[in-house]
C-alpha cells in the first residue's frame, strides 16, 4: 500500500487498495492492521473503511437493478445504552439488530397512554383495507383480517404527544409520519407476511409516493396484549417480537426490495385479543 499519511487523506487510491483487499477475501480487522502499521490514525483507517465499503457495496446494488439506497430513520444507539430519552419519558432498549435494522423498545408508552388510545380508536373501528397496488386506491384484503382505524396527524392531545417522543427517539420529522393507524385483531385474525414499501414496479405506485415518497421505516406499538399468538414475526430472520403492552418494535428499510429482509407479519391470535398502533415514516413531508 502506498499512502500520504501526512496529510491522512482518504484518496481514491486507498480507496481502492481498500476494496481489492476486501475483494482478495482479507477481513476487516486485517485491512485495518495493515492501514495501521502504514501509519494511518485509527479513526481515519476506520472511516475510511466503513465509507468505502458502504458505497463499494451500494454501487454494486444499484448496478444490479435495485433501486438507491435512501437514508432512514434511527435511534441513538452507538453507545448501546439501556435507556434512551424519549423527550417526555425514558424508553428501554431491549434489543438491536443491525441488519436488518430491527429496534425493540421497551415502555414506549405507558399503560395509560395505551387504554387512552384503545378508547378513542374504538368506536372508528372498521375492516382493515390494504392499498390496492394497481391503482393505489384500497381495498379489503383476506391477508389481513384486523379491524382497524387512522387518526390524522396531530388529532389529539394522545395522537400529538406520541408523534412528538416517536420524532424525538428516531430523529425524524413528525410530518413525515402517516397519520397513527390502531388495529384490533380478535382470536383467528392475522396481518400476513408482507413488506411495508411500496412496490416500485405495481402501476399505483408512483401516485401514492407524491404523498411523500416512500416509506422508509415502520414502529409497531403493542397497546393490548394477548395471552397467545400475535407477535410480529420477520420470516427472513426467525425473528418473532412479542405484542407486549407498551412495548414497540422498530425496523426501517432503506431501499423498496426484499434485500432488505424487512418481511414481516402479525401471527394469528390464538386467544385474547390484540391492540397495536402502527406509525409509517416517510422519506419526505407526508401530505
Ligand atoms: O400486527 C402486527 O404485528 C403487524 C404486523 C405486520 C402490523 C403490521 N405489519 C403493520 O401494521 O404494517
Ligand atoms: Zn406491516
Amino acid at each position: 500500500m502506498s499512502t500520504t499519511q501526512s496529510s491522512q487523506q482518504i484518496t481514491p487510491q486507498l480507496r481502492q487498495w481498500i476494496v481489492d483487499q476486501a475483494q482478495a477475501g482479507h477481513s476487516a480487522e486485517s485491512v485495518l492492521k495493515s492501514m495501521l502499521a502504514s501509519g494511518w490514525a485509527e479513526d481515519v483507517a476506520i472511516e475510511a473503511m466503513e465509507s468505502t465499503l458502504r458505497g463499494h457495496l451500494e454501487q454494486k446494488a444499484v448496478d444490479s437493478g435495485l433501486p438507491p439506497a435512501v437514508p432512514v430513520p434511527d435511534a441513538p444507539l452507538d453507545e448501546s445504552p439501556l435507556y434512551i430519552d424519549g423527550g417526555d419519558r425514558k424508553v428501554c432498549v431491549l434489543q438491536v439488530m443491525h441488519s436488518p435494522r430491527v429496534i425493540v423498545l421497551g415502555g414506549l408508552l405507558s399503560d395509560e397512554e395505551c387504554d387512552e388510545l384503545i378508547a378513542a380508536a374504538r368506536p372508528r373501528l372498521a375492516r382493515s383495507l390494504t392499498v390496492q397496488t394497481k391503482t393505489g386506491g384500497e381495498e379489503i384484503n383476506a391477508d389481513r383480517t384486523s379491524n382497524g382505524m387512522f387518526f390524522q396527524r396531530g388529532e389529539n392531545d394522545i395522537v400529538r404527544k406520541i408523534e412528538k417522543r416517536l420524532a424525538h427517539i428516531f430523529s425524524w420529522p413528525e410530518e413525515n409520519g402517516e397519520g397513527l393507524q390502531v388495529l384490533h385483531y380478535q382470536p383467528g385474525t392475522e396481518y400476513k407476511p408482507h413488506y411495508d414499501y411500496f412496490d416500485p414496479n405495481e402501476p399505483g405506485t408512483p401516485t401514492i409516493l407524491k404523498r411523500g415518497g416512500q416509506r422508509v421505516a415502520t414502529i409497531v406499538m403493542y397497546l393490548g396484549e394477548p395471552e397467545k399468538g400475535g407477535g410480529t414475526s420477520f420470516p427472513d430472520i426467525h425473528l418473532e417480537v412479542a405484542p407486549k403492552r407498551g412495548n414497540a418494535v422498530f425496523f426501517s428499510y432503506e431501499r423498496a426490495h426484499p434485500s432488505t429482509k424487512t418481511l414481516h407479519g402479525g401471527a394469528p391470535v390464538l386467544a385474547g385479543e390484540k391492540w397495536i398502533a402502527t406509525k409509517w415514516l416517510r422519506e419526505r413531508r407526508f401530505e
